[in-house]
């Protein structure tokens, strides 16, 4: 689906940590350590989270790709490590060991448990769980982070925020056309990242809820992009569609389940004349009456914002467990608990900002390219439209 940018993860949940590498970024790209770590660190937020997040200070250490503050073209490479490994070493080794701790063989419905177990002939779901986790979404975030930068350094702006948690909906009227930098700043303000401050108290009391009776709930949360130019991917072939490329990008975090583009499924119940975005001109650019189609028509940014929404299922560990069967005994049981979140909505907000942001950056090198930042810049100066 990339055809300028690659980026690769490595980890378990409770493993040593993750690694991370991204290849395609320009050189002279300026970024740090620190700015990673401001993104790692909104990640690491948001009401409903578990004990794990009061470990773990995310931080990921630069192994590559980067000298004297800048990148230099050659793939970037990100070591996170996992405080809590020092909690896991047996359980986790790399090496065979004598205390490795109690099998898992109750699968939990809704995870990757029982499907791996059965792909991979494995004897503990141990190994299935501790890579289909969520603590993989951290690097994510660092690899998304270093995108992120670039875009900003090229006008492209990013950011989200919650909008509805369980049945607790935002009624706000959102300005799509305010800085997605301020919409992300507010956001980030509440535990929930919601802007409707009436609704975020009702979202912190649903999950308290969650919390209390050992279940968990999901949510919706959108994505605003500003400061596009016109024509980022293509009409002419199914896997250079902009908004095709967002979906799978989107769609491969874990316990995203949908994605919305603009006004997105309510255009079902209404006629083509009420959803389509009117076209005028101001005397220097084409204008839009209004951005129902989300900043995409024909695979192809059309220099509006993009609007994406997306949906995350509860997480399906749940403190009081679903009914399962014991993989190897079919006893009837109730299926595996361990430590875990009641609501990482919040979180999924910040992950969903880095998929965006790894697509809309492949997106760019492949219209405009070029080997260093300035060679970017100048491209984009040269031919982009606004
Ligand atoms: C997760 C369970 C929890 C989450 C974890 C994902 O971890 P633990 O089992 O260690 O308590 O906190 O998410 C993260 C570690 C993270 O960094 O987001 C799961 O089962 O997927």
């Amino acid at each position: 689906m990339f055809t300028k940018l690659r980026y690769l993860t490595s980890g378990e949940s409770h493993g040593k940590g993750l690694l991370g590498i991204l290849d395609g970024i320009p050189a002279g790209l300026e970024i740090s350590e620190r700015e990673i770590r401001l993104e790692l660190a909104r990640r690491q937020r948001g009401y409903g989270r578990g004990a794990r997040m009061k470990i773990e200070i995310d931080f990921a250490e630069i192994w590559g790709g980067v000298r004297h503050g800048k990148t230099i073209g050659a793939p970037i490479g990100l070591l996170l490590k996992n405080k809590d490994w020092d909690n896991w070493q047996n359980k986790m080794d790399i090496k065979p060991n004598k205390k490795p701790g109690k099998k898992v063989t109750l699968p939990r419905p809704g995870h990757a448990d029982l499907a791996g177990m059965q792909k991979y002939d494995f004897d503990d779901i141990r190994n299935v769980l501790e890579r289909s986790s969520a603590r993989e979404t951290a690097m994510r975030v660092a690899l998304g982070s270093v995108c992120k930068k670039l875009l900003h350094d090229i006008g492209i702006k990013i950011g989200s925020h919650v909008t509805q948690i369980y049945k607790v909906r935002s009624d706000l009227e959102l300005d799509y056309y305010s800085c997605p930098e301020s919409i992300s700043e507010n956001a980030d303000n509440s535990p929930v990242r919601c802007l409707d401050l009436d609704k975020e108290k009702d979202m912190i009391k649903v999950i308290d809820k969650a919390k209390s009776d050992g279940d968990s709930v999901g949510g919706v949360f959108e994505v605003i992009v500003s400061g596009l130019p016109y024509g980022l991917g293509s009409h002419v072939q199914w896997d250079k569609k902009l908004h095709s490329r967002i979906a799978q990008s989107m769609m491969s975090v874990n316990a995203f389940k949908g994605i919305e583009v603009g006004s997105g499924f309510s255009q079902a119940e209404k006629f083509g004349s009420e959803v389509h975005d009117e076209i005028g001109f101001d005397g220097m650019k084409f204008t839009r009456s209004s951005n129902n189609c989300g900043g995409m028509e024909g695979g192809m940014s059309n220099g509006q914002p993009l609007i994406i929404k997306s949906v995350m299922k509860p997480i399906p560990t749940l403190i009081k467990p679903l009914k399962s069967v014991d993989f190897f005994s079919k006893e009837k049981k109730l299926a595996h608990k361990e430590r875990t979140d009641s609501c990482a909505v919040p979180a999924a907000s910040i992950v969903a900002e880095s998929m965006v942001c790894f697509v809309i950056v492949d997106a760019v090198l492949e219209k405009f390219g070029g080997d260093t930042m300035d060679q970017l810049k100048s491209h984009i100066k040269i031919s982009g439209k606004y």
